[in-house]
């Protein structure tokens, strides 16, 4: 049986990074072996660049920023497959989905967004944090970095249900992440725990 991918979208302020470690913690309680990868991964090289610019140190041309994101997920593909293919269940802290979105939103053509990332591996599972502009200011608002905006991420949530909108149902969950921890973890796990260890056979290829 190979592992799982699974992938968490979503907006900021929606507590993914919180529900990701709580994943990765209930996965191997339960025995499955678990990765967990996050992009942008700002450790390699592309990544500095991909850092600096969010933290508005460097001036990029959309389209330059947007093939840098997807360069940072080719560059990890390998990688990904092969652990997938040794049986080891992958939780990928956004993906693909926000490359389209967050470029799709400042203005690039969605299909334009799209193509570079066409034949990276596809989740099995996709779950969308969705949480709306006004509990995200209850929250504290949006941080320092480049695309924490309103009106920027309000666009973005549009993209995102454009996007899911494409999948059957089953391979991408919306989960409202407005409710406690508590709460958004048990919905997390309850679609999971429909999948993992469930998926076998070659890893799909993403919008071919
Ligand atoms: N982001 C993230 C993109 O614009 N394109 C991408 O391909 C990815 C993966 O980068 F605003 C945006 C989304 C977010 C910012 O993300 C940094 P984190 O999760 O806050 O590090």
């Amino acid at each position: 049986m190979r592992g799982t991918f699974i992938v968490i979208e979503g907006l900021d302020r929606s507590g993914k990074t919180t529900q990701v470690s709580t994943l990765q913690t209930w996965l191997e309680s339960s025995g499955t072996p678990v990765k967990l990868f996050k992009f942008p991964d700002r450790t390699t090289a592309i990544g500095q660049m991909i850092d600096s610019y969010l933290r508005s140190q460097s001036e990029l041309d959309d389209r330059a920023i947007h093939l840098l994101f997807t360069a940072n997920r080719w560059e990890l593909a390998t990688s990904i497959e092969r652990l997938l293919e040794q049986g080891t269940t992958i939780v990928c802290d956004r993906y693909a989905f926000s490359g389209v979105a967050f470029s799709a939103a400042k203005g690039l053509p969605l299909e334009w967004c799209r193509s570079p990332d066409a034949g990276l591996p596809a989740p099995d599972l996709t779950i969308f944090f969705d949480i709306s502009p006004e509990t995200a200011r209850e929250r504290g608002g949006y941080g320092e970095e480049r695309y924490e905006k309103e009106e920027l991420q309000k666009r973005v949530r549009g993209l995102f249900g454009v996007l899911g909108a494409e999948f059957e149902s089953g391979k991408w969950v919306t989960v409202d992440a407005g409710r406690s921890r508590e709460e958004v973890a048990e919905d997390v796990w309850r679609h999971v725990s429909k999948v993992v260890g469930k998926v076998d056979g070659p890893v799909a290829r993403l919008w071919i």
